[in-house]
Order: structure tokens, then C-alpha cells, then sequence
């Protein structure tokens, strides 16, 4: 609302400003369109909208846009979707953080790169190493490019691309996150003998927001949008790594979700896996639900996971306040996006690294000054690869030639019924494609076996229909839109193991 009222007056002033210019003689007049029109050229140059990217880690469609789940408790990402459009039918590229991040960073499908997992190298992946990554193309266009938190996967960025592309780094160009050492906690935390960045549960009572490593990086945006020093155009880029297991979060967080008011999971299901193929076990491995229920934690976990996501959502808030509050709030884009979804256990799973729609479902949202109308939404189905050249178009700068494979989400923003002829596509690992139509999710697995769901019925994904003669012809449909590269398995990349501050989080003494 504010944003249209403030353009209203733009304009108004430009209009007041021609009558003046009519009424003077023709030499004035002449000087003046000379002035008029080197001044307009400057202001078109400097006018290019600044960008404001939220990354969120991890954050499944347990929010009050998406409906995944009644208790989830995010009102800010309700009041920013109350500013522009949420895509409510938006997937990744790949469900897990390396993959889904280098496509966003590079426009790429990684059924052309070959990263396709999150051991996959960048810097060592001649396609991708060869691209211009987001943060390069703003710097390239002459934009300020600023960052902090986690943007691309943790691996990638502090051992391999280490800041390329940005002028400037939070906390440095080879440390994405900041410190989790102002966590400490009162006690045991449940699965202490797997190491924290399988665990949860709250800080102790004196941890606020501002020692959590989030609440460090949005302090860090805020401050940066606020101190007024930025220059224009800029792109900021601001990465939260919740709700990202280890799920910590200050007491009052939990406080919000009472333990005896948790419910499991609406999607799950005892005997759902009965009519999946094989298949996406040998994809992906994970044990950790048996282990969470066999210790009586499913509850704690999934209250620690809504936890964690309404302090993410807080975060935003911050942010977004802080633009608004800024001098920047009247022309700068803001496009916010989760990297991929999780499963707090539907289909007998915790985690991502699955082609299902409760793995591969993400937030996205956008506003921008004078194209998204607010409080809009499009179920037409998109990809987090659609920001770069959405990105690249809303700021008229040029993409690099050849690179991009999405789409630009500019026709959907100004018009969200508009025709859509695309699927969006998630890919795991060489050869297996997850689909996504407005109505169906077409699922296709290395060794050829299939998964159909509709979506019009099965929201959960409960009845796999690939062996019914009636969907042949759907199958069929929705095979043709699959890659017809797919790229072998790039280089792999063994990072160090990560220093999550294990020894910091014992007990408070
Ligand atoms: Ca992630």
C-alpha cells in the first residue's frame, strides 16, 4: 500500500515539473529539455532497483502461506505476502542445499551440471566454475553486491567460491555463518551422542535472539540497510540457516508451542511407502525417523522445528522492517526463498533428499515496486532456477548468453493466471526427476520405475496412480518434459567436518 502511495506522489511531482517548463520561453525551454533529458539518462542509470534476497534453509511449506501445517505460526512472511506474490506451487532444482543453491546462483539445472548432491564440487565443476554466479552478474552491472549468512552451501562458499562475486562479506569471505558459540544450553539435548547437527531444543533461558547466529546475520542486514552507506544499486543478500537442523532456538520460541499441543504430521501415513518403488531408498538412506521414535522424540522434534521456523519468521520481519524503514524501502525488489523443503516424517522420513512434493515444495515470494500487485498468489508451477532470470530482467541487466534454464516469473508476477506451460522440474542425483504440473507430480527413478500423484485428490501423496492404465496418457505428457542431457556425476568435493562448536553447547554452569 505504502509503496503505491509513495510512487502516486513520484509521479505527481514529474507532472508539476513539466506545467513549470511549459510556461518559459523556447531558449529556457531548449537548456532545459537539454538538462531534463542528461539528468533523466543519469537517474535511469542510477534508478535500477536495488535487490534484497532472503535465503532461508531447510523451510518446508509449515508456513501461514502455504497451509502445510495449521500450527505453524509465521506472521511476517503473512504480512510480506500481503505486499506482493507468493508462489504457492514453487519447487527447487534439487532437494538438498548444494544442488538447489548452485542452480539459484547459477540458472543451471543440475542435470546439466552434474551437481547433483551436496559432496559435489563447484569450483571443480568446469560448467559451473565457468558460469557467472548471481552474486558476479550484479557486480558485473555495476551493482554494490553484499552478503551474509548462508547464501550458497556452507562447502561451497567457504571452501570454494570464498566470496567471489561479492564486495563485501558477513562475518568473512570464508565463513558464511556466524559463531554458534553464544548458544548455550541448560540441558541434555536428546540425541546428544549424534553431535549437534542432527539435535534440537531450546538455548538456555539468557540466549536471546541476538546471540543466535540468525539473529546475528539479520542484525547484520538490518544495520546494513539502516546505516544508509549502502550504494545504489545494491544487491544485499541475507541467509538464515533455520529452521536447518541443529533446530536451536531461544526458550520462548518453544514457549509458543506447547509440547502437549503438538500434532504429528497430518501427511503421514504407517503403510504409505507400500506402493513406492524401491527406488528412493537407494537414492537416499535416512534412519534418523525410526531413531526419533524409537527415543520418544518425534514430538520435541516437530516443536522444535515450528520453533525454529517462527524465529526465522521474526527474522524476516526485521529485515523487512528495516528496508522499509530505510531510504532504499521505495525501490528495492525483495525476493525471499526457502532452498528446499523437509519431512518430519511423512513417508517414514526426516529430512529432504526426496522427490516428493513434502522435500521439494519451497517459499517464494517477491515484491516489486510497480510490477507485483499485493497480497497476490499464482499456483502456476515454478522453480527457485526462475529468480536469476526473473532477477535479470527486473533490473534490465543482461543474462549471460546460454546460461539461463529458467524462466523469468515477470509475465506470472504482473499477471498470476497468465498461461503456463511449464513444469517445474527437481532433479536427485544422475537420472532421477521429480515433475510437478499444476495438477500432478511425475516421478521417475535411475532404474525407470515410476510414482504418479494427483494432486486434485492426494495433497499427501498417498496413492501412487503410475501403474494405472487410466494415467498412461498423463505419464506420458508429463515425460516429455523431462531433461534430455543428463549429465554424469561431476567432481566430488570431501569438505572438512564442520566445527559446530560441539564442545560449546554443554550445560550452563
Ligand atoms: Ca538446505
Amino acid at each position: 500500500m505504502g509503496i503505491k502511495i509513495r510512487s502516486k506522489m513520484k509521479i505527481k511531482k514529474k507532472r508539476i515539473k513539466m506545467k513549470t517548463k511549459s510556461q518559459t520561453t523556447t531558449l529556457v525551454l531548449s537548456v532545459l529539455l537539454f538538462c531534463v533529458t542528461a539528468s533523466h539518462a543519469a537517474e535511469q542509470t542510477k534508478q535500477k532497483p536495488n535487490v534484497l534476497f532472503i535465503a532461508v534453509d531447510d523451510m518446508n511449506d509449515w508456513t501461514d502461506t502455504l497451509k502445510g501445517n495449521p500450527q505453524a505460526k509465521t506472521p511476517h512472511m503473512e504480512a510480506l505476502a500481503a505486499k506482493g506474490i507468493t508462489f504457492t506451487n514453487a519447487h527447487c532444482a534439487a532437494p538438498a542445499c548444494g544442488p538447489s543453491r548452485s542452480a539459484i546462483m547459477s540458472g543451471i539445472l543440475p542435470s546439466t551440471s552434474g551437481n547433483y548432491v551436496n559432496k559435489s564440487s563447484l569450483i571443480h565443476n568446469p560448467i559451473l566454475n565457468e558460469s557467472v554466479l548471481l552474486p558476479e552478474f550484479f557486480q558485473q552491472n555495476g551493482y554494490q553486491v553484499v552478503g551474509g549468512g548462508k547464501l550458497f552451501h556452507g562447502y561451497h562458499f567457504n571452501h570454494e567460491v570464498r566470496g567471489r562475486g561479492f564486495d563485501e562479506y558477513f562475518p568473512s569471505k570464508t565463513q558464511d555463518l556466524p559463531s554458534f558459540e553464544g548458544l548455550k544450553f541448560t540441558s541434555k539435548l536428546p540425541l546428544g551422542g549424534w553431535g549437534p547437527p542432527a539435535d534440537w531444543g531450546p538455548c538456555h533461558p539468557d540466549v536471546t535472539v541476538d546471540d543466535h547466529p540468525d539473529g546475528i546475520t539479520a542484525n547484520w542486514a538490518s544495520e546494513k540497510l539502516l546505516g544508509g552507506k549502502l550504494e545504489e544499486p545494491f544487491f544485499l543478500g541475507a541467509g538464515i540457516f533455520q529452521p536447518h537442523l541443529p533446530n536451536y532456538a531461544p526458550q520462548e520460541y518453544f514457549d509458543r508451542f506447547p509440547l502437549e499441543e503438538i500434532k504429528l504430521p497430518e501427511g503421514f501415513r504407517e503403510d504409505d511407502l507400500d506402493d513406492v518403488p524401491a527406488a528412493h531408498a537407494k537414492m537416499a538412506h535416512n534412519p534418523w525417523l525410526k531413531r526419533i521414535r524409537q527415543t520418544g522424540q518425534w514430538k520435541p522434534a516437530i516443536q522444535a522445528y515450528l520453533a525454529c521456523t517462527a524465529m526465522v519468521d521474526d527474522l524476516i520481519g526485521q529485515i523487512v522492517e528495516a528496508l522499509e524503514e530505510s531510504p532504499y524501502a521505495d525501490n528495492t525488489i525483495i525476493v525471499l526463498w526457502s532452498d528446499h523443503g523437509f519431512q518430519l516424517g511423512e513417508k517414514g522420513r526426516w529430512g529432504k533428499y526426496s522427490l516428493w512434493e513434502r522435500a521439494t515444495r519451497v517459499n517464494l515470494m517477491w515484491v516489486v515496486p510497480d510490477v507485483t500487485t499485493p497480497g497476490t498468489t499464482s499456483e502456476r508451477p515454478v522453480n527457485l532456477l526462475d529468480i536469476y532470470p526473473t532477477l535479470a530482467s527486473l533490473t534490465g541487466c543482461e543474462p549471460p548468453k546460454g546460461q539461463m534454464e529458467g524462466k523469468d516469473l515477470t509475465t506470472l508476477m504482473k499477471n498470476p493466471e497468465a498461461e503456463w506451460d511449464k513444469t517445474s522440474l527437481t532433479v536427485f542425483g544422475y537420472k532421477n526427476y521429480g515433475l510437478r504440473s499444476e495438477r500432478y507430480r511425475y516421478i521417475t527413478y535411475a532404474d525407470g520405475t515410476e510414482e504418479l500423484y494427483d494432486h486434485k485428490s492426494d495433497r499427501w501423496e498417498w496413492q501412487n496412480l503410475a501403474d494405472n492404465p487410466e494415467y498412461a496418457e498423463v505419464k506420458q505428457e508429463m515425460r516429455k518434459e523431462l531433461p534430455t542431457h543428463h549429465e554424469p556425476n561431476g567432481v566430488t568435493y570431501v569438505p572438512p567436518k564442520p566445527n559446530w562448536g560441539q564442545k560449546k553447547t554443554k550445560a550452563k554452569k
